[in-house]
């Protein structure tokens, strides 16, 4: 017999193709919620009975037992609260009874919730319960306080239509769709690996090893939902799978993709991982080192211990009803010229290491990375996804008083990066952005904020795609500018340069006659006359014009990007 789904059945939440036609046309009149990324993650895999048993968003009685005691309120084993939270706006509108419209970013109808508990959870303690901790380190803990909504809506989902995917769509599959491969293969025992990481050689050693123990086949079962933030992208880390796939025995293994939005909460969350992996069918599950891991803690310290995952698996084995299979970090032994478990190691065996660190240092300076640690081609897709400083954009980022000597300051620099060539230029002048950009917005603190987020918002877009975005407005707000390094960061290099040049400089200057204007109160709210300007604390560079022509100011930064790697 195959594998049974977890509570017996395998709960897939679709209406037929006639109720979802009359669902859809009573839909017109339901309140709309458009799904956050996350939200759709958790409906596509209800939907198609990856979490089965479940049949909706958990209503409060089942929130509660689940954060309590890890089980749904009829005593079925269930870690994690899979929840609905919406904002304060919305949940005025509906209640206990209603039906609400569940909705993609583009507006297409996913499902339809038939609302049976409307509440505001206790976030704390949620994240106590839950992740055992309320350290907004912790990822999962991060975006239950800053991202998730305040309300909760619990209740049963009604499918009408799984989430559109355009990438890999023939690795995608559904629970029953996974099952019917097996059955098609023969395979009654099946393996499956669960991760977020691209794979080297000592999980490919991992994973055989695991599949000869347990005389199973074997399935790669990599999350491309979402993962930990700054992970590598799904799109490198599927194209890594695939090579790395040509590396096991004919027949012997599949690759599929999983639509899982992880939370990382170590214990936790493996049970549920195994939970998910036996409604597709899989009879045993590899734990490894550090499950599911968040990272460190503001203290530097794991919020999990490396094995927790696994003995918490342990302890409820028997009812979880798949087979753990636990393994230590693996590491190379050069005298052995192979992987073994780390506590496998002899005394006289000189193991070989090579940490995530050190790695991506070597990725990103194109340095060596020694074939006993990783195949070519994954290191070649992953160089292209992680190109050196002087080939990934940036954004050099101006902030600073009205006549300070950014925009001079700016024009120089971009000359001399045209000069060099290495990357196409755009400068985001604050005049020209005014000019352009923004040309309906005033001086008020809410229009110079949304200045700044359209310069952030273009500048990224520029910095992603490896190019330079040289931006000079004043923005004065800290916040607001600390907004714009946290979207730009991710994606290229950010660096802030702070114009300090003081006031009565500024004043004394009055190349456009504003301080002027400003003093005879012809114009109001004038930053740093009567509108505030925050010094930053954080920029990279500090340049003070009454000391420096605009011509060295330029030259000292393109001398820093240089030391940043940014410029060669
Ligand atoms: S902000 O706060 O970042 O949105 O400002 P920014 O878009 O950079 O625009 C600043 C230019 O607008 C002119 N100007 C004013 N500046 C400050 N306060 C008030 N009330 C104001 N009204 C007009 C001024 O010329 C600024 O140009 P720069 O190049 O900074 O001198």
């Amino acid at each position: 017999a195959f594998k049974e789904p977890h509570g017996g059945r395998l709960k897939e939440l679709y209406l037929n193709e006639a109720q979802a036609d009359q669902e859809k046309a009573k839909a017109t009149d339901y309140p709309s919620w458009d799904l956050t990324q996350r939200q759709q993650c958790d409906l596509d895999l209800l939907m198609n009975g990856a979490f089965s048993p479940l049949e909706g968003f958990l209503g409060q009685e089942d929130y509660e037992s689940v954060c309590e005691r890890m089980r749904l309120a009829d005593g079925v084993l269930w870690p994690m609260p899979i929840t609905l939270d919406v904002s304060e706006a919305f949940a005025e509108g509906v209640g206990p009874g209603d039906r609400i419209a569940l909705r993609d970013p583009e507006g297409v109808l996913l499902a339809t919730l038939e609302v049976t508990d409307l509440w505001r959870p206790d976030k704390s303690q949620e994240a106590e319960k839950v992740f055992g901790t309320t350290d907004l380190r912790h990822p999962g803990v991060d975006y239950l306080m800053n991202r998730a909504g305040p309300v909760y809506l619990g209740g049963r989902v009604h499918g009408i239509e799984p989430p559109t995917y355009y990438d890999f769509k023939l690795l995608r599959d559904t629970p029953s769709e996974l099952r019917g491969r097996f059955r098609k293969l023969g395979w009654r025992k099946v393996v499956a690996f669960q991760t977020r990481n691209p794979l080297h050689r000592a999980h490919q050693e991992l994973t055989f090893r695991a599949a000869r123990e347990t005389e199973a086949n074997l399935l790669i079962h990599p999350v491309v939902g979402m993962t930990k933030p700054g992970d590598v992208d799904h799109f490198t880390r599927v194209r890594c799978y695939e090579h790395v796939l040509e590396q096991y025995p004919d027949q012997t293994t599949q690759l599929s993709l999983l639509n899982l939005a992880m939370r990382m909460a170590g214990p936790r969350e493996a049970m549920w991982h195994a939970i998910i992996r036996k409604n597709y069918g899989c009879t045993h599950f590899i734990v490894g080192r550090d499950h599911a891991g968040p990272g460190v803690d503001s203290n530097g310290e794991p919020f999990y211990g490396p094995y927790d995952a696994q003995d918490l698996f342990r302890e409820h084995e028997e009812e979880l009803d798949i087979t753990m299979v636990p393994f230590r970090n693996m590491v190379y032994l050069e005298n052995r010229a192979e992987y073994v478990p780390e506590d496998d190691v002899d005394p006289g065996d000189s193991v070989l290491n090579l940490s995530g660190t050190e790695f991506r240092r070597r990725l990103h300076e194109g340095l060596d990375i020694p074939e006993w640690f990783s195949y070519p081609k994954v290191v070649e897709e992953l160089r292209r996804a992680h190109p050196p400083r002087h080939e990934q954009g940036f954004t050099v980022f101006f902030t600073g008083l009205s006549g300070s000597g950014k925009s001079t300051i700016a024009n120089a620099l971009l000359v001399k990066l045209l000069e060099d060539g290495s990357r196409p230029v755009t400068l985001l002048d604050g005049d020209v952005v005014r000019k352009n950009l923004s040309s309906e917005l005033t001086f008020s603190k809410e229009h110079r904020d949304l200045n700044i987020q359209r310069i952030g918002f273009v500048a990224s877009e520029i910095t992603k795609n490896g190019g330079i975005a040289i931006c000079a407005p004043i923005a004065p707000y800290a916040a607001t500018r600390r907004q714009v390094r946290e979207t730009i960061s991710p994606v290229g290099g950010f660096i802030e340069i702070f114009v300090s040049t003081p006031i009565e400089i500024c004043e004394q200057r009055d190349r456009k006659g504003l301080y002027a204007k400003a003093r005879a109160g012809l114009i109001k709210g004038f930053t740093g006359i009567d509108d505030p300007y925050e010094v930053p604390e954080n920029a990279e560079i500090v340049i003070n014009t009454t000391e420096l022509t605009p011509d060295l100011a330029a030259h000292r930064i393109l001398i820093t990007l240089e030391k940043l790697g940014y410029v060669k």
